[in-house]
């Protein structure tokens, strides 16, 4: 079997996503997510000027030397970019490999080791009593797990969630370029105590909680926003602190055992070694489209495994459907599985890309289907063109830019 093509397809059915589609010459083909939220186009260029012209021709059941071509064959290791383009040529072959056995994906990384997959929501409001609300009709959904997230008073955007009250009309909406939010940690820390101990009244405690802190805390600050939150057993408090340092989670560890939950930007294993080898985390959240695809998670969740570290694949609404059937085959399999995040999609995203994954109240299955499951609509992504779009930036109340 050869490549015989490999198609880049970009399309935006309520948000844009970055397709990879390789063809063999059997007629048999695989399909991979290449999405960076923001920078997409610079994927399409890597794929199809750098990595497309080097693989035709090539065997796709070679998906451990195509790996390791593109990554340490471009000299350039590591980043988002070339890390989400091996990531959208790894899942693709791992597709085509899976449907060439005739089984799903799972069966080919070892066969399950659960029934059904939980999955944590997300929840959101202005106030404690929005957020208490959300928390409540996620609850009546049937999930198990939410991620509560909360306006600090003060300012009009709720963080982290990417879209806020007032930036409809905004400028920045106008000119499509990135709106500018404005945050303040102390205020932050003296409200998010308040958000848990009334979302503990209202849900009880067989709800597990978890809090999204986006990197917006130094070490110290995160360690006493972990104690603050002790009382509370949250599941996590996730990205805490920027990871570029990550030594600074030795800092949080020390002073808090409330479980600490790091990776949705790493890209691969070199960028979790000393957090999971230290011990200083206790869920990688790392997914196929970032970290190098199907090959590359595997590697990070086996050595995650080592150190009593779980997984937890990041799942927002920009990490594409495809993205997702590929986490949740590795989810089914792993056997060091935590939780898998979903954020949920607007119809004509499912549309778009029609899959074999299915959700039942809080818990997600594969589904059984060859391959990973999951396609794309060629015809009806055109109907859907690119729109340059930007995630927010963050200041604080003096101009200084912050982490978003
Ligand atoms: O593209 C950025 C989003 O994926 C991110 O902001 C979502 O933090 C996020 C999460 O935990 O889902
Ligand atoms: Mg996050």
């Amino acid at each position: 079997m050869k490549i015989k093509e490999i198609r880049v397809i970009v399309t935006s059915p309520g948000r844009n996503f970055v397709t990879v589609k390789i063809i063999t010459d059997e007629g048999l083909y695989g399909i991979g997510d290449a999405t960076v939220n923001g920078r997409e186009l610079a994927v399409v260029a890597y794929l199809e000027e750098h990595v497309i012209p080097c693989l035709i021709g090539r065997d796709p059941m070679q998906i451990e030397d195509i790996w390791q071509y593109l990554y340490r064959g471009a000299y350039w290791r590591r980043g988002p970019i070339t890390m989400a383009a091996i990531s959208g040529i790894d899942t693709a072959l791992w597709d085509i490999k899976a449907k060439a056995a005739n089984m799903p994906l799972y069966q080919l990384l070892g066969g399950a080791s659960r029934t059904k997959i939980m999955a944590y929501a997300h929840a959101q409001g202005r106030t404690i009593e929005e957020v208490a609300d959300a928390v409540l009709a996620k609850k009546e959904q049937g999930f198990v797990a939410i991620r509560a997230q909360s306006g600090v008073p003060g300012f009009e955007s709720i963080y982290g969630i990417g879209s806020s009250k007032g930036a409809k009309n905004s400028e920045a909406r106008i000119k499509n370029l990135p709106k500018e939010e404005v945050w303040s940690t102390s205020k932050y820390l003296r409200h998010i105590p308040k958000v848990f101990e009334r979302l503990r009244d209202v849900v009880g405690w067989d709800t597990h909680l978890l809090h999204d802190a986006h990197h917006r805390l130094t070490p110290i600050e995160a360690a006493r926003l972990g104690k603050d939150l002790e009382p509370y057993r949250l599941f996590w408090l996730e990205d805490a602190v920027p990871a570029e340092l990550p030594e600074g989670y030795r800092i949080i560890r020390e002073h808090t055992t409330t479980p600490i939950a790091l990776g949705e930007v790493f890209n691969t294993i070199w960028d979790a070694r000393t957090v999971i080898e230290e011990q200083l985390i206790d869920y990688i959240r790392t997914t196929s489209v970032h970290a190098g695809g199907v090959t590359g998670l595997r590697r990070i969740f086996d050595f995650a495994a080592i150190y009593h570290v779980r997984t937890a694949c990041h799942g927002p609404t920009d990490v594409s459907p495809v993205a997702m059937g590929a986490n949740l085959h590795i989810d089914l399999w792993v056997p060091n599985f935590g939780i898998q995040e979903i954020s949920g999609y607007r119809e004509e995203t499912h549309e778009v890309f029609p899959h074999a994954w299915s959700q039942d109240g809080g818990f997600l299955h594969p589904g059984e289907a060859i391959g990973h499951g999951v396609d794309i609509d060629e015809e009806l992504a055109r109907k859907y063109p690119y729109k340059r779009s930007y995630l927010p930036v963050n200041r604080l109340e003096d101009g200084t830019l912050w982490h978003w």
